[in-house]
């Protein structure tokens, strides 16, 4: 619980820090955002779910995505995507991987020659991205922060006020009709 709390912390203060603002990609109105967080492992940049509001590592099942993803990371170095080799102990660097959300494993963009599992067997366990094209990677020195991708989209304030007055809107026109019948 204590731990949990602690990664949730440092997950939330890492959002902060990272100043950007969220994107929104059109081609599924999902927003994406990269986090700066020089050698954190896989395991704690997955943990930004605990955030609470639908955060989750990046997770690429198209072309047009891999092309988005791309456009915001340039320059960023190395960065956790939300794939993963399940179970874990799984030797052959092409089997069994799996996204985070479920989703299945279809579109590839591997850097020729990865997934290569460099350091020995199972070595490399975990997804990640530069310049648009994927590493199976295991060394967190050798990353320089996560994608993170939400499916809800983060109401702006006037949003939330116009989404209000539409419910208030309704319940009105609720009460109308009931007064008909
Ligand atoms: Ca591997
Ligand atoms: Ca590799």
């Amino acid at each position: 619980m204590h731990r949990l709390a602690l990664i949730s912390a440092s997950a939330t203060a890492a959002l902060l820090a990272s100043g950007a603002a969220a994107v929104t990609w059109p081609g599924n109105g999902h927003q994406y955002d990269v986090i700066v967080a020089s050698g954190i492992e896989w395991s704690a940049a997955a943990a930004a779910e605990t955030l609470g509001i639908g955060w989750h590592l990046a997770t690429i099942t198209s072309a047009e995505e891999d092309a988005f993803v791309a456009s915001i990371i340039q320059g960023s170095g190395q960065l956790w995507l939300g794939g993963f080799q399940n179970p874990a102990t799984t030797v052959d660097p092409n089997a069994n991987w799996s996204w985070i959300t479920g989703e299945p494993w279809q579109y590839i963009a591997w850097r020729s020659p990865e997934p290569n599992d460099f350091y020995g067997p199972a070595s490399e366990q975990h997804l990640a991205i530069m310049d648009g094209v994927w590493n199976d990677e295991g060394s967190s020195p050798r990353i320089a922060g996560y994608v993170i991708e939400t499916p809800i989209p983060v109401p702006e304030p006037a949003t939330l006020a116009l989404l209000g007055a539409g419910l208030g809107a309704c319940a009105s026109r609720r009460r109308a009709d009931a007064g008909k019948r």
